[in-house]
C-alpha cells in the first residue's frame, strides 16, 4: 500500500458532461437549432461530416471532428438529411432522465457537477429580445435537483457550439454582434439560477476550436478565426465582469485542453520547439487569466500572417484588463510530444510515447503529465485551478450476469488520481475539485461514436442510437463512490 497523501477538506469531486453530448431534447421545449446539430456520427477511421446543401440543390459534406473542421465550399447551407444520424439529437436524453442521473451522481457522493448549456435553449435563434421560459425552466430544475443532492453546478455556459441561425445571419463569432447576444444568454441564466451557483466556465477548450461548429463562421483560415477568437475573449471578460455584479461571491474560469507536455528529446531545438507550441495554447490562457495579449502573440501572428490590427479596437484591451478569470480550468487526458520538426498548431503532437501505452482510441495513457500540467499551469498564472475534464474512453463489454468490469477504467483514473493528490499535497497546487469526464455514457465529441465510453454508469445506446438508454453501474462506480466518501484516502488503500 502507497503512502496516504490527505487531500485537503472541502476538495470538490464529481463529474462533467456537455450539453449536446447528452442531453437530447431536439425540438423539444422550445430548443431551436444548433451548429452541433448539423454533424452526423463517425468513427476512428470516418471523420464526423457537417451536411451541407449546394445553391444548385446537391448534397456535400465537410470532415468535422475534435480540433479540425473544414471550411464550406462557397454558398454551401448546413442541411438536416433524413438518412444521416445526427448524434446531438437524442444524445443520451439526458434531457428525460435527468433525475434518474443526478441520482446516480448523488449515490456516488457527488459534490459538484459541471455540465454546459444549450444556448438555442434558452434563445432558439440566439438574438431574440427575450429568453424562451421552458428553457430556464429546465436548467432551473437540473440546477434545483442538484442542490437537493447536496451537489453544486459548475456551468459552462457554452460548449464548442453556437444557434445556427446567429451562424447563418452573422457568421457567428465573426461579428461583434453575437458578443451581445453571449451576454444576453449570461445575463439570463445570472437572473435565473446565479443565486444558486457558484462556478462558472465561460467557454469550454476555447484554445481547441475550430471553424463553423464552434465558431459559426464556414471559414477557417487564420485571420477569421483569431478574429471570432478575439471576440470571444471580449466577450468572456465582458461576462466575468456581469456575473461578479450581478452575483457576488461568483467564480469564472474558462477551459484549456493542455496536452502537448514534452519535447521528443533534450536536444535543444525539440525542446524549444515544445514552448513554441506550447505558447499556441497557453496564448488563450494568458489572454483571459491575465487580461492582455502576451508578448508572443506577435510571433503566432506573424507566423500564421494574421494581422491583429484588423480586429482589434482601440477600447478592446480595457474590456479584457477589466474581466481576467477567477479560476483556470482545464481538460487533460494524454500526453503527447513536441519534435524540433513538428508544424506548429493549437494541438496535436505525436502520441507514439516509448514510455507510456496507449488507450485503446490511441491516446497515450500518462498519469505524471497530470501532475506537471497542474504544477504549470498553477506556477504560471497563481490562480486556483480545477481540473475538469480526465478520464479513459474505452469499450465496455456486458457479462453475462449483467455486470461490466471496468478496471481498466479504475486503474486509469486512480493513477492520475494518485498524481493529483501529488500536486496538491507535496507540490502545493491549489485545485479546487476534479470533475471525471462523463459520469454516465455518453457520445463522443471527437468520434461521435457511443462505443467510446467513459461513464460509471453504462448507458444502452449504440453508435446510431439504438437501445433502451437503460442505465446500469459499472464496477467503477462504487470505486469512485468510496473515492469521494473518503476524500481520496481509498485511492491509497487499494
Ligand atoms: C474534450 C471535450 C469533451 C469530451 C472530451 C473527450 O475535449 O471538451 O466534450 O468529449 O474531450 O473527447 P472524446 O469524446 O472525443 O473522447
Amino acid at each position: 500500500m502507497a503512502d496516504a497523501l490527505h487531500i485537503p477538506d472541502g476538495f470538490l469531486w464529481g463529474g462533467a458532461t456537455a450539453d449536446f453530448q447528452c442531453e437530447g431534447g431536439f425540438g423539444e421545449g422550445g430548443r431551436g437549432l444548433l451548429t452541433r446539430d448539423f454533424e452526423t456520427d463517425g468513427n476512428q477511421e470516418q471523420p464526423r461530416q457537417i451536411t451541407l446543401k449546394m445553391p444548385d440543390g446537391s448534397r456535400t459534406s465537410v470532415n468535422s471532428s475534435f480540433f479540425m473542421c473544414e471550411p464550406f465550399p462557397e454558398g454551401a447551407v448546413p442541411t438536416i438529411y433524413d438518412d444521416c444520424y445526427y448524434p446531438s439529437h437524442q444524445a443520451v436524453d439526458f434531457y428525460h432522465h435527468r433525475r434518474e442521473d443526478i441520482d446516480y451522481m448523488a449515490e456516488m457522493g457527488y459534490g459538484v457537477y459541471r455540465f454546459s448549456i444549450t444556448w438555442s435553449r434558452i434563445f432558439p435563434l440566439g438574438d431574440e429580445e427575450k429568453p424562451n421560459e421552458e428553457g430556464l425552466e429546465f436548467y432551473e430544475d437540473v440546477v434545483d435537483y442538484l442542490l437537493s443532492k447536496n451537489i453544486q453546478p459548475l456551468i459552462t455556459i457554452c460548449h464548442d457550439e453556437v444557434p445556427a441561425y446567429l451562424a447563418e445571419k452573422y457568421n457567428g463569432w465573426e461579428d461583434r454582434h453575437v458578443i451581445d447576444c453571449y451576454l444576453k444568454l449570461c445575463r439570463a441564466l445570472f437572473e435565473r439560477i446565479g443565486s444558486k451557483c457558484k462556478y462558472w466556465l465561460t467557454f469550454n477548450e476555447i484554445n481547441a476550436i475550430a471553424g463553423y461548429i464552434a465558431t459559426g463562421s464556414p471559414k477557417t483560415d487564420p485571420q477569421t478565426h483569431y478574429t471570432c477568437i478575439h471576440n470571444m475573449f471580449l466577450a468572456s471578460a465582458k461576462a466575468v465582469v456581469l456575473g461578479h455584479e450581478m452575483m457576488p461571491g461568483s467564480m469564472f474560469g474558462t477551459m484549456y485542453a493542455l496536452s502537448e507536455v514534452y519535447p521528443a528529446t533534450c536536444n535543444p531545438d525539440d525542446v524549444f520547439r515544445r514552448m513554441q507550441f506550447r505558447h499556441m495554447s497557453q496564448f488563450f490562457s494568458d489572454v483571459m487569466a491575465q487580461g492582455y495579449y502576451p508578448y508572443y502573440a506577435q510571433d503566432i501572428f506573424r507566423n500564421l500572417g494574421v494581422d491583429q490590427a484588423a480586429f482589434m479596437q482601440e477600447s478592446d484591451a480595457e474590456v479584457l484588463a477589466a474581466g481576467p478569470l477567477d479560476y483556470v480550468t482545464f481538460s487533460y487526458y494524454r500526453s503527447a510530444i513536441i519534435h524540433a520538426d513538428t508544424e506548429l498548431k493549437r494541438l496535436g503532437g505525436d502520441m507514439n510515447n516509448p514510455y507510456l501505452k496507449n488507450s485503446d482510441w490511441g491516446w497515450p495513457i500518462d498519469p505524471v503529465g497530470l501532475r506537471y500540467v497542474m504544477n504549470e499551469v498553477y506556477d504560471r498564472y497563481r490562480k486556483p485551478i480545477f481540473i475538469v475534464e480526465n478520464g479513459l474512453g474505452a469499450y465496455d463489454k456486458i457479462e453475462e450476469d449483467g455486470t461490466i468490469d471496468d478496471q481498466y477504467r479504475i486503474d486509469y483514473l486512480r493513477d492520475h488520481l494518485r498524481e493529483m493528490a501529488k500536486a496538491i499535497c507535496i507540490d502545493g497546487v491549489d485545485c479546487l475539485g476534479y470533475t471525471m469526464w462523463g459520469c454516465f455514457d455518453l457520445v463522443s465529441l471527437s468520434t461521435g461514436e457511443m462505443a467510446k465510453r467513459y461513464g460509471f454508469v453504462y448507458v444502452d445506446m449504440d453508435d446510431k442510437g439504438n437501445g433502451t438508454l437503460e442505465r446500469r453501474k459499472k464496477k467503477s462506480f462504487d470505486w469512485f463512490q468510496r473515492v469521494c466518501a473518503t476524500n481520496g484516502d481509498s485511492l491509497w488503500q487499494d
